[in-house]
């Protein structure tokens, strides 16, 4: 990078980066869609939905946040699974600050414990995320929990009601360090169209497919025409393509009905699924697929 390319640091303003890093499924994706104030990632119950990191810019008139959203890390089964911990490890480690995700109703557990471990407590914040409908006792109990992380800061909230949210991002940007605007004003993301297209095609799979399936799905976008939209879906053998497909097409046309309503008046979405045998189990096919930046 040139000097020229670097933007200007004016007096006051800060700037930074700040990780969503946890376990899957605690809501990781879900707080940073409503710190943003809009959808940047997806989000779905199934594990590991998110598998790159995704960033979501919040712009203030004092300071400049791009959150990076990580994917969840659990015990790796297959080159996917190393694929996406290597990929939150490295957007934990590049980030000013450290959003430690963990799930107050499922509650503080050794998997967390694990991660915990792996974390710089300095530039880290817990975040109990969830609390909408417990009981003031039961979250209480969770913070004592992760009370013995000896981080620099804990804040219960719930990414759905936006409880505690506001509070988390003052602290966030309080903490960061004077800085340049790194993103335009209006920014809220640095997807690219056709990378976000297919994440909107995926997370409707996810959600209308059964648990384990989704792990052997991929998307991607492969041919944009004006306003006539191709997807690909790529699972790992024959017999899954009868279930994305669905009985006579319909998983395919729920998935098309909710994507399209997401997307600008007047686009055409047409979907293809094909097989890219065991790709999840192959770190060259993972690669491949996942590469769609
Ligand atoms: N009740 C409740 N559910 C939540 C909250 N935040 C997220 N969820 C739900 O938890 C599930 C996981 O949410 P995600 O945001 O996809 O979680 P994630 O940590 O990004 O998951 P991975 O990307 O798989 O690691 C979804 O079903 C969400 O709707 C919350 O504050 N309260
Ligand atoms: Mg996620």
């Amino acid at each position: 990078m040139t000097d020229a390319l670097i933007p200007e640091t004016v007096p006051g303003y800060r700037s930074g980066f700040v990780a969503m890093y946890g376990r899957p499924n605690t809501g990781k994706s879900t707080i940073v869609n409503a710190i943003i104030g809009e959808k940047v990632s997806i989000t779905s119950n199934t594990a590991q939905t998110t598998r790159h990191q995704i960033r979501g810019v919040l712009t203030r008139p004092d300071a400049q946040v791009i959150f990076v959203d990580t994917p969840g890390v659990g015990k790796p089964r297959t080159a996917l699974g190393e694929k996406l911990n290597r990929t939150a490890a490295k957007g934990q480690g590049e980030a000013d600050l450290v959003c430690f995700v963990v799930d107050a109703r499922s509650g503080y557990g050794k998997g967390d414990a694990f991660l915990a471990k792996t974390l710089d407590p300095a530039r880290t914040i817990v975040v109990l995320n969830k609390i909408d409908g417990m009981k003031r006792e039961a979250v209480a109990k969770q913070l004592m929990l992760v009370g013995g992380l000896n981080c620099s800061a804990y804040f219960p909230v719930s990414g759905f009601t936006g409880a505690g949210i506001e509070p988390l991002v003052t602290h966030l940007i309080d903490r960061l360090p004077e800085g340049p605007q790194w993103f335009p004003e209006n920014a809220v993301s640095d997807i690219s169209d056709a990378h976000w297209v297919a994440e909107l095609v995926r997370e409707q799979l996810f959600r209308v497919l059964r648990e384990e399936l989704p792990h052997s799905v991929a998307t991607r976008v492969i041919q944009w025409n004006d306003q006539h939209i191709t997807v690909e879906i790529l699972v790992e053998r024959d017999s899954q393509k009868g279930i994305v497909i669905g009985h006579g097409g319909s998983v395919l046309k729920k998935v098309g009905t909710n994507v399209r309503k997401q997307l600008a008046p007047g686009f055409h979405l047409e979907l293809v699924v094909n097989v890219e045998s065991n790709w999840q189990r192959d770190p060259e096919g993972v690669e491949r697929l996942l590469n769609i930046e």
